[in-house]
């Protein structure tokens, strides 16, 4: 590498969003631990952009373990380990930045549009384990009048963690309780892993036996690990009669409404197979009765924490792929995640074309963005992790995962009021908008710590909303330009600041978000690119003050409730009332703000939010075209719908500033 060179992408990594200085592993794994130190994640992303001296594009394609060392070992020294012969290399030869993903997308595929209520809230926890939880979370949000579209099923739900089981004592009349929930706006998200209890009677586990859907041990006998129901078998679905199966096994839950989903522990996670457990028991057994262990001690503690996703139990099963040739798993291991949510998202558009599916997985690979959505995994409740996981953010849209966010409030850990209103105020721009917190953690749904607190969040969620318009258009027009919609400063601006304010990003082509991520802060530095942006320090949707700042770097003072936001000179965003919930009612009226010194323009874009009818023409866009003329304004809203679907806005609202700071009120009725 040149010693100036940066280098970016790598998708679901730690560190930088400059990789440079680290050394990063792809062998998808289940590690809750994320500390600085670890190489390795859910996720398997080799794709990256070297920017600098020789510009250009990277990405390997390869289901096994890769090892890229970037800077790591020698400084300048950019080494990557393909641990096996059969892969692919692609080169993309190209000085733009932006073309090279542009170019990396057309080969791998589009990331989907989701429905519209994933740019809303869903608020998570392991668990809301029955009906009275579930229940009790709903009512908190509506009473309290703080927006909020899904509510999420973690493992408990389930009879005795058996896969599309729901546990009756839990959930009486499961399907009413679920349409019932469903009628008051929040769509309900079920947990599902891969791992299929071992269990006479089961009906998933008695058809994958019968039928040989299972990964098998080196003897061609069904493979056996360990996850939460005891002993599981694993899928096998590198191949696509078990996908169809597993697809067609999400029937119950579509009858009922429920189109949405995560897809957990598919790295596959294992907890201990029967060898590894007997390893351990052997070393206990052979010391019983005797209390002074010395260093037996150790090694019974090290082998019984190195049984949880071993690389020998990943080496000792089969898969088989689409022509029968049978494979090592360790072999294809990065596929497995993928696969899943392939046989997912397939059997979802199969039992409901008409209608859009919502599916996060854990684990994923590169193309996986044709299908479905990915989180980031086990975080914890660190002001660190907000860091690590907003650059993230970006490193992942350039591999094509746009829609995409970590557990906001953390995890792992104990949260504090804080924390988790900054995360809050960060996670308002990310795409995936989830609080989520693990057993036996503290509390961190809006409303559980103080007054201050709740009213805080009150307003973060509902600026959330006021957004709806802005990130929903932003949004597809990013899936049909190839442009990841959320960018880093870097690849709008080509300076060096620019390229090093890696604590900034546009959330769209309009909006640049700088969140205060450090503990008692009441501010922070901002780097504001090249040309004039229009601060917006936002604690509510109703209090719209803004100012003008010419290029430069300031301090910009953000109290608890504030999150410094920038909108970009000649750019728009859109804002519309908060709702409830993304369904509640239509929207009638747009609010617009920018500063503009020239000309202007922003394409509104709006569908139905829940069918697949955009894709044969369903929707409408408003273009809006404002240009500066001597003493004020000219407004241009050109409207193209169709009658099959007509556009429903009636009012649009001017907030425009002009480059003194002056601001213009207009109004535009649309009849
Ligand atoms: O390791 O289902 O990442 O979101 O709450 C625990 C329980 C297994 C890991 C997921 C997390 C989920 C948890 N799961």
């Amino acid at each position: 590498m040149d010693k100036n060179d940066r280098i970016y992408g790598l998708g679901e990594t730690l560190g930088t969003l400059n990789k440079r200085g680290k050394k990063y592993r792809f062998y998808s794994t289940d590690d809750p631990m994320h500390t600085p130190e670890k190489e390795a994640l859910y996720g398997t992303h080799p794709f990256m952009i070297v920017d600098g001296k020789n510009t250009f594009g990277l990405f390997i394609d390869f289901p096994a373990e890769l090892i890229f060392d970037i800077g790591y070992e020698n400084i300048n020294t950019l080494k990557i380990t393909v641990t096996g012969k059969n892969f692919d290399l692609y080169i993309f030869e190209n000085e733009n930045k932006n073309s090279i993903i542009e170019e990396f997308l057309k080969l791998t595929g589009t990331p989907f549009l989701p429905p519209k209520w994933a740019f809303g809230f869903q608020q998570c926890r392991w668990s809301y384990p029955d009906k009275e939880s579930v229940n009790n979370i709903a009512d908190n949000f509506r009473k309290r009048e703080i927006p909020c579209d899904a509510i999420y099923l973690d493992i408990d739900y389930m009879e005795n963690y058996k896969v599309f089981t729901v546990d009756n004592n839990k959930f009486p009349d499961f399907p009413q309780f679920a349409r019932d929930i469903m009628k008051r706006g929040f769509k309900l998200v079920p947990i599902i892993d891969p791992g299929v209890k071992i269990e006479d009677g089961y009906n998933v586990c008695d058809e994958g036996v019968k039928n040989g859907y299972f990964c098998k041990d080196k003897d061609g006998k069904d493979y056996v690990t360990a996850v939460w129901p005891g002993l599981t078998y694993f899928p096998d679905f590198l191949n696509s009669t078990v996908r169809n199966w597993w697809g067609n096994l999400y029937k119950d839950f579509n009858d009922i409404g429920i189109r949405a989903f995560w897809n957990d522990m598919n790295e596959p996670a294992i907890f201990y197979t029967p060898d590894s457990l007997k390893e351990v028991s052997d070393i206990l057994k052979q010391n019983s009765g005797n209390t002074d262990l010395g260093i037996e001690a150790f090694t019974a503690k090290d082998k019984m924490l190195t049984m949880a996703n071993n690389r020998n139990d990943y080496k000792s099963f089969y898969q088989k792929d689409e022509s029968g040739n049978i494979i090592n798993h360790d072999d294809v291991h990065n596929l497995y995640g993928f696969n899943m949510a392939r046989g997912t998202a397939e059997g979802l558009m199969n039992l409901d074309p008409e209608k859009r599916y919502f599916l996060l997985s854990r684990s994923s690979y590169i193309g996986q963005q044709r299908f479905s959505y990915i989180w980031m995994g086990d975080n914890f409740s660190w002001w660190d992790h907000m860091q690590v996981h907003f650059r993230m953010l970006q490193s992942l849209n350039m591999c094509g995962f746009f829609y995409t966010g970590p557990d906001i409030g953390g995890f792992g850990g104990n949260s504090s009021p804080e924390l988790v209103i900054r995360w809050m105020q960060l996670g308002a721009f990310t795409p995936l908008y989830r609080n989520h917190s693990a057993i036996g953690t503290r509390n961190q749904e809006p409303w559980v710590y103080d007054e201050e607190s709740n009213d805080i969040l009150k307003n973060i969620i509902r600026l959330r909303y006021a957004f709806m318009p802005y990130a929903y258009s932003e949004f597809k027009k990013s899936t049909e330009n190839l442009s990841p919609f959320i960018k880093p400063l870097g690849f709008v601006f080509e300076t060096d600041r620019a390229k090093d304010a890696e604590d900034q990003y546009m959330y769209g082509d309009s909006l640049m978000v700088a969140p205060v991520y450090t503990p008692n802060a009441r501010g922070r530095y901002v780097h504001l690119p090249e040309v004039k942006w229009l601060k917006w320090t936002a604690s509510k949707f109703e209090d719209r003050n803004m100012t003008v700042y010419d290029s430069g770097d300031y301090f910009i003072d953000a109290n608890l409730n504030e999150i410094p936001l920038f909108i970009k000179e000649n750019s728009l965003i859109v804002l519309e009332n908060p709702k409830q919930y993304t369904g509640e009612k239509e929207t009638e009226n747009l609010y617009i703000t920018g500063l503009v010194t020239e000309e202007s323009e922003f394409t509104f874009y709006d569908d139905d939010g829940e069918s697949t009818g955009y894709k044969n023409g369903e929707y409408y866009k408003i273009n809006i075209k404002i240009s500066k003329t001597e003493t004020e304004f000219d407004v241009n809203v050109e409207i193209d719908d169709t009658e099959e679907y007509p556009c429903t806005i009636k009012n649009i609202f001017f907030e425009i500033y002009d480059e003194t700071g002056k601001k213009y009120t207009m109004e535009t009725k649309i009849d």
